[in-house]
Parts: structure tokens; C-alpha cells; sequence
């Protein structure tokens, strides 16, 4: 299995050596009486411009540009951070028939949509973004053609998959699984922070953040108390900063992590993401959180 070999080939660095047990100041110990909050903020499912789906969890958009098959996967993975239409049911189907038809009444869609090349003899297909193998019910008649390789959704009736080659033009739409983790804020002196559903096992395709902010003249200090997740496909990343755009502190997967290891912010603030993919769980990971006081030189 693929997921195997990354795991070979990938290791896991940690930077810190740090104990739980090193000093911090008294200033630190008198002002731990100071009040602690945390609260969850959201949600906010979808990116701006997109549309989210409740019933499917996901969210869609239609950029307003008619690519070929491969520049337009492109430009959903580059652009706007999803991957061409998957429709994985039919309540998916009757969803987006209505907006892809409204959007596109004369010319086919793209869909995310490929032969599987391990089973080019036999009409077996996958969608971009998902690692299953289907049975589409979907072909119009006397589909799909063998010496066309790309895949169009006809959404005027009779609605239909068919096949087309793949250099054409064509509308398309572009899809995400919503982030459906609130952000979670957290503001004081310390606190504990936890995946989701901890001790039980999380979710498949989460995309969780967690903001921590301790007051002015301190660094946060994160311990890591508990951890296990899927290698590195379902990963906690630190950033020694605000948002997801500062500086990587670490990336923690697996179930080696280290039971004690510390990582200390540079400034006041701190930001958690943890990702998952589409498969494999663990029980995820349970970690504290203190504010430090520290001189600035
Ligand atoms: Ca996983």
C-alpha cells in the first residue's frame, strides 16, 4: 500500500529536549492566579466564494474560465485548494445537478474523474479525490468511449457521464471537503488542548486550528502529554506564530512522539493545525499548554 512506503521513507525529527520540570520565574506563579479562557470560534466551513453543502459536507466553486481536463485539476489543486467535481452519490448528483446546470446549460463539466491505470482492461474508474473504486451508473448510452480518456458530466436531460478528450476546453467546478472542526481560541495562562472526540478516535478529513495567545512579556510552552495518530498522513503541525503562515516549530505525527517533549513559541502566541486524510484513525493526542515568562532583550 502506498501510504506503507511513505511511512518507510519519511522520519520524524523532534528539535526539542526541554523537560516539563525547568524553572519559570515567580512572576510566572503569582500570575497564574489570572483568569483563563478558551472559546470556539465559526464555523466558517467553507473559504470565501465558495458554496458549502451541508449534505455533503464539502464545499463547491466555479471559476469562471473553460480549461482543458489537466490544467483545470491543476488549477482546482493550485488555485482554489480543492480538486475537480466528484459526485461519490446520488444525493450528491441531484445537489449539484441543479447549480452545474444553471451554471452551464449548453456545455459539459469536467468531472474529477479517471480511468484507473492498474485496471486499464476492465471500466474501472476513480475520482481525484477519493481513493475509492466505482461502478458509475451514470454513462449516457453507448458509454464510455475506450479511446477518449477524459470525463464530462452532460447536465442538461438526459443528464449523463461521457467521455471526450481530454485537451478540450471546458467549464468545470472545483471541490473541498469543508473544514468541519471549529477553531478553538484559547487566552491565559495555561490550559489543555485535545483532537477531536480524545480519547476516541477522531475523524477522517479534519482540518482543525487551534489559536493560542498568552499575555504580553510571555512565550507559550506546549507539552506534549499524549499522542497517536496515523504516520504522517494525520498530523499536528506547530507554528511559532498567529496563524498558519508563521514559522513551522514541528510537524508531529505517528505514535513515537515523545511523552514529555516540550515546544516553546518565540513571541506570545502559537497556532496548532491538525490535519487528517481520508482514511485510518488514531486516538489523536492530548496537550498543556502554560505561559512563560521571559526577559526580551
Ligand atoms: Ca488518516
Amino acid at each position: 500500500m502506498l501510504k506503507i512506503w511513505f511511512l518507510v521513507f519519511t522520519l520524524f525529527l523532534f528539535v526539542s529536549t526541554e523537560t516539563l520540570d525547568d524553572e519559570d520565574s515567580i512572576k510566572f506563579q503569582e500570575s497564574l492566579k489570572a483568569s483563563n479562557a478558551s472559546y470556539l470560534v465559526g464555523p466558517a466551513p467553507c473559504p470565501n466564494g465558495w458554496q458549502y453543502k451541508s449534505l455533503t459536507s464539502s464545499c463547491y466553486i466555479v471559476p469562471n474560465t473553460f480549461l482543458s481536463w489537466s490544467d483545470a485539476e491543476t488549477y482546482c489543486e493550485n488555485v482554489t485548494g480543492g480538486t475537480l467535481l466528484s459526485i461519490l452519490n446520488q444525493p450528491e448528483y441531484d445537489l449539484i445537478q441543479s447549480v452545474a446546470k444553471s451554471y452551464s446549460p449548453i456545455y459539459p463539466i469536467w468531472l474529477g474523474l479517471f480511468r484507473d491505470p492498474s485496471y486499464q482492461f476492465s471500466d474501472i474508474y476513480r475520482w481525484v479525490d477519493n481513493n475509492y473504486r466505482l461502478n458509475l451508473s451514470k454513462w449516457l448510452p453507448n458509454e464510455p468511449s475506450n479511446s477518449k480518456d477524459c470525463f464530462v458530466w452532460k447536465t442538461s436531460e438526459p443528464s449523463g457521464y461521457k467521455s471526450i478528450s481530454c485537451k478540450y476546453s471546458q467549464p468545470f467546478m472545483c471541490k473541498q471537503h469543508a473544514a468541519n472542526c471549529e477553531t478553538t481560541v484559547f487566552e491565559g495562562m495555561s490550559g489543555n488542548l485535545s483532537s477531536p472526540n480524545y480519547p476516541y478516535n477522531y475523524d477522517n478529513n479534519l482540518d482543525c486550528f487551534y489559536h493560542i495567545t498568552v499575555p504580553d512579556g510571555y512565550i507559550v510552552k506546549l507539552t506534549v502529554l499524549d499522542f497517536a495518530t496515523e504516520g504522517i498522513f494525520d498530523y499536528l503541525q506547530i507554528y511559532d506564530g498567529a496563524d498558519d503562515q508563521s514559522f513551522v516549530l514541528q510537524k508531529l505525527g505517528g505514535t513515537n512522539v515523545p511523552i514529555g517533549f516540550v515546544y516553546e513559541s518565540t513571541q506570545r502566541y502559537m497556532t496548532l493545525k491538525f490535519h487528517t486524510d481520508y482514511s485510518n484513525v488514531n486516538t489523536g493526542w492530548f496537550l498543556n499548554f502554560i505561559a512563560r515568562y521571559t526577559v526580551v532583550l
